[in-house]
């Protein structure tokens, strides 16, 4: 909820206050001009292919080169551009994202039951074949992404993962993105960014089969991309702005607190910060404290915005309405730092992901650095959803074994219905093996 006057951040929090279209944040926008272009140009390269690619890559983002594959020896050297620090850093990132991803992945267990006698039913986990990796180089290069979608995707055993990322140069795409892709694993990475990249991989245009699904954020061009291509590929979520949320009281630093809203509210003038909070003079200080972190912020020019126009402090009575609260806002990003951090982490259920304690924060996993990822859903999303795992690279998929003794049992019950039904064919499948097993 929104408070024009800067002075007055404030509301009593309740569920009621919370029922405005607010919640949750800015949801995805779809501007009639962007899904107008979008579905221009999609239109366009579904007929005219690579060179419709080709045309919007040079006239939208000034590409210049020929071939708009990063050949494998370029991508193995992209790291030869950057400082060892950060070599080492992205390192850390790919491989703790990769360590959790593979353990969320034997969590994941295929079964066999023997549901009556000479009935097997199954599940087994089998990826996804061909992933489309989006990776973002715009406003931020956000280096973490590949890991999260490519990586995670590897680390599913998904067969071919390709990406896409825009070019930031005339003839190549960003050297620290596309290392990241290199660690995360990338079968194939192409510079070609925004509606075209997501095209191309989506349509098979880059001597690929067409990709499965379309994984990663990007600008709300890209996003409205997802979004239109949706039935021909999967896609993972359509990401919002970026948000946080925290729950603090007074045993939090108020400092640290603001720090952490100012940390993603960098995102983008539109990234909701929210803080709850059980009491108002804490909240007060987080208030002060984030207008003198703003003074010096580098980045004010973006969190100055989002703090005014999609900040706010909830002061709740009690920590039910704080749960409340925040369940309502199901925000992508949650810190918890109380004096009971555990009966906020037992009663909270709507959340992308979760960072308890006041050691923990939010860039943490942002950065690939604490290896859950940080493909989340925005806008309320988490009511429904969770982000992006493993798990979305693997499709539970399923299976019976009927033997021949148990014919009886089923065929009997699926006449019965099928007559019900005055579904004769239907009956029939079932009819014909009563009469051969009779025989
Ligand atoms: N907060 C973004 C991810 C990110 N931010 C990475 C910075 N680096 C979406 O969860
Ligand atoms: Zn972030």
């Amino acid at each position: 909820m929104q408070i024009n006057d800067t002075d007055h951040k404030y509301i009593e929090g309740s569920y009621a206050t919370l029922k405005s279209p607010q919640v949750g944040g800015v949801p995805a926008q779809r501007l009639p001009e962007v899904v107008e272009t979008v579905s221009a140009m999609l239109s366009d390269i579904e007929k005219n292919g690579i060179d419709a690619v080709i045309k919007y890559s040079r006239k939208l983002d000034g590409w210049e080169g020929d071939d708009i594959e990063i050949s494998e020896k370029a991508l193995a050297r992209t790291g030869d551009e950057l400082s060892p620090e950060l070599r080492e850093a992205l390192a850390a990132g790919a491989e703790r994202t990769r360590i959790f991803a593979v353990e969320q992945r034997e969590h994941l267990v295929d079964f066999e039951k023997e549901l009556l006698p000479g009935v097997f039913v199954g599940q087994r986990y089998v990826p996804v074949p061909r992933v489309g990796a989006y990776l973002p180089a715009g406003r931020f290069p956000i280096l973490s992404s590949a890991f999260m979608t490519v990586g995670v995707a590897k680390a599913a055993g998904v067969p071919s993962a390709i990406a896409c990322t825009p070019p930031t140069t005339p003839t190549g795409g960003h050297p620290a993105v596309l290392h990241s892709a290199y660690l995360a694993g990338v079968d194939r990475a192409f510079a070609v960014g925004g509606v075209q990249g997501l095209a191309a991989m989506a349509f098979g245009l880059l001597g690929e089969r067409p990709a499965d699904i379309l994984v990663g954020a990007g600008n709300a061009y890209v996003t409205e991309a997802k979004r239109q291509l949706f039935g021909r590929a999967g896609i993972d979520l359509l990401a919002g702005p970026s948000e946080v949320a925290v729950i603090a009281d007074e045993t939090a630093d108020p400092e640290i607190v603001a720090a952490d809203l100012l940390g993603q509210a960098e995102h983008g003038p539109q990234s909701p910060a929210s803080l709850v909070t059980t009491s108002r003079s804490f909240g007060e200080a987080v208030i002060r404290q984030v207008e003198k972190q703003l003074e010096s912020l580098s980045t004010n020019y973006i969190a100055g915005p989002a703090w005014r126009d999609y900040g706010t402090v909830y002061v709740a009575e009690d920590r039910e309405t704080a749960v409340e609260l925040m369940d309502a806002l199901a925000p992508e990003h949650l810190e918890i730092q109380t004096a009971d951090d555990a009966y906020y982490h037992d009663n909270l259920k709507n959340y992308g992901s979760i960072f308890l304690g006041p050691w923990s924060t939010v860039a943490y996993s942002d950065k690939g650095i604490s290896g859950t990822n940080h493909v989340l859903p925005t806008g309320g999303g988490a009511r429904s959803s969770a982000g992006l795992s493993v798990s979305r690279f693997l499709k539970p998929l399923t299976y019976q074994r009927v033997e021949k003794e148990a014919t009886p049992r089923l065929a009997k019950y699926v006449e019965t219905i099928s007559d019900y039904e005055g579904m004769e064919a239907h009956r029939a499948t079932a009819s014909l093996r009563l009469r051969d097993y009779s025989r």
